[in-house]
């Protein structure tokens, strides 16, 4: 099985992270910051990775630390979970439309971190949730877990439906691209013969 777990502890936040890339999309996540939690267990329903997320962060300054710091230990964690990446599909993308929102993500588990995230949030809050910090997020699960992630807004105007189309959007190009090629599954998916 493809699993992980990720224990992370700092002077800012205490975090730890467990998956399970072939489980039926079962979480529980408490971070603190209730918007983010239903962030997460949109990426886990939907990308069908079991998660269970837990973090004591440094909420009396802003929920910064504890974003970011759970996006660095979820990287980690698809990392170790997904090992030399036999077999996998590699390539994911998904045009996600919600009410006036759509998102489109395009990403490729290269081991190579590039972010492209334009969503054209407002800046402001959703709920007590910053909207810069959903870039944060994707950039630490981008750069510790080795993605090359594109995501772009087409439409969409309310700042709660974008986020969560893009959480969605990335969850099923995930799931597509951590799925076995049954006409490759013993090979690693790249010329380079790593990834
Ligand atoms: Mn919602």
């Amino acid at each position: 099985m493809r699993t992980a777990k990720i224990t992370r502890k700092t002077a800012e936040t205490d975090i730890s992270v467990e998956i399970n890339l072939d489980g039926t999309g079962v979480y529980d996540n408490q971070t603190g910051v209730g918007f983010f939690d239903h962030m997460l267990d949109q990426l886990s329903r939907h990308a069908l990775i079991d998660m269970t997320v837990r973090a004591d962060g440094d909420l009396h300054i802003d929920d910064h630390h504890t974003v970011e710091d759970v996006g660095i230990a979820l990287g980690q964690a698809l990392t170790e979970a997904m090992g030399d990446k036999k077999g996998i599909m590699r390539y994911g993308s998904c045009h996600l439309a919600m009410d006036d929102a759509q998102v489109r993500c395009a990403l490729d588990l290269s081991g190579r971190p590039y972010l492209i995230c334009n969503l054209e949030l407002p800046f402001g809050k959703i709920g007590t949730f910053d909207t810069e910090l959903v870039r944060e997020f994707f950039q630490a699960l981008s750069t510790h877990g080795g993605i090359t992630l594109h995501i772009d807004k087409l439409h969409g105007f309310n700042a709660h439906h974008i986020t969560e189309a893009a959480f969605k959007a990335v969850a099923r190009a995930l799931r597509d691209a951590l799925e076995t090629d049954p006409r490759k599954a013993d090979a690693i998916p790249s010329t380079k013969g790593a990834l």
